[in-house]
């Protein structure tokens, strides 16, 4: 297998919660349109663009709406995200992962941020972390969003290296698909049983190390 010198990570669910914020604020959404949206149908929206998420709620709940009011909700939504992003510190970051970053770049290797949020810097500042990436590619710079490879793609060009070279860390079926399609290892953060196109799926950083990197990728 070539060597690996670039990890890119995905930024919600794999770096902080956001999902929970995503969820109250897609779901007060849902409510004011006259239905409700559940845990269960909130994971369809992971990783996946805001207007894209809209319409899949759209379509669970059976609602029709012009261009014009899909772009004023999905505006609305989002203020509504801003607010209760607000509430986040240093704190929310997942645990493990700012150790593991720290440790990562000890030993040289190149370190990118691939998120599909427009709010991705904003986010990252929340948390004290927006140094911390040596290229942020996010929802402003795509084009095309995951499950297409574009978002890693520039992530590695960014970089300076190969695709083959890279190894993306993401908590979305569409990441994966992602990461994937783009020629990179691709390693889960969450549960097993979802993120089954995965290379190696693991449960969060608290208890992976550098070394343990290296050892899945060779
Ligand atoms: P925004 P990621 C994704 O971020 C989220 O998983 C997804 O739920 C959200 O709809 C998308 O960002 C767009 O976010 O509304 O902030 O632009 O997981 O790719 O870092
Ligand atoms: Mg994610």
């Amino acid at each position: 297998m070539p060597s690996i010198n670039a990890c890119l990570f995905d930024l919600d669910g794999v770096i902080v919660d956001t999902a929970k914020y995503h969820y109250i604020a897609w779901r007060r959404l849902a409510n004011d349109l006259g239905f409700d949206l559940t845990l269960e149908q909130n994971e369809r929206l992971k990783g996946v663009s805001r207007i894209e998420s809209l319409e899949i709620i759209l379509t669970i709940g059976g609602v029709h709406l012009t261009d014009e009011e899909k772009a004023e909700h999905a505006a609305e939504k989002n203020v509504r995200y801003l607010e209760l992003c607000q509430q986040m510190t240093p704190e929310d970051t997942l645990p493990g992962v700012r150790t593991f970053i720290d440790e990562l770049k000890a030993t040289g290797m190149r370190v990118g941020l691939g998120s599909a949020s427009k709010n991705a810097k904003v986010i990252l500042e929340r948390i004290g972390m927006l140094e911390y990436f040596d290229t942020i590619v996010d929802g402003n710079r795509v084009t095309k969003g995951k499950p297409d490879p574009q978002v890693f793609l520039l992530g590695a060009e960014d970089l300076n290296t190969s695709p083959e070279n890279c190894v993306v860390f993401e908590d979305a079926v569409a990441g994966i698909q992602s990461a994937r399609s783009a020629g990179m290892l691709a390693i889960g953060v969450g549960e097993k049983s979802v993120l089954t196109e995965a290379d190696f799926v693991i449960e969060g950083f608290a208890n992976f190390r550098v070394h343990d990197l290296i050892e899945l990728s060779i």
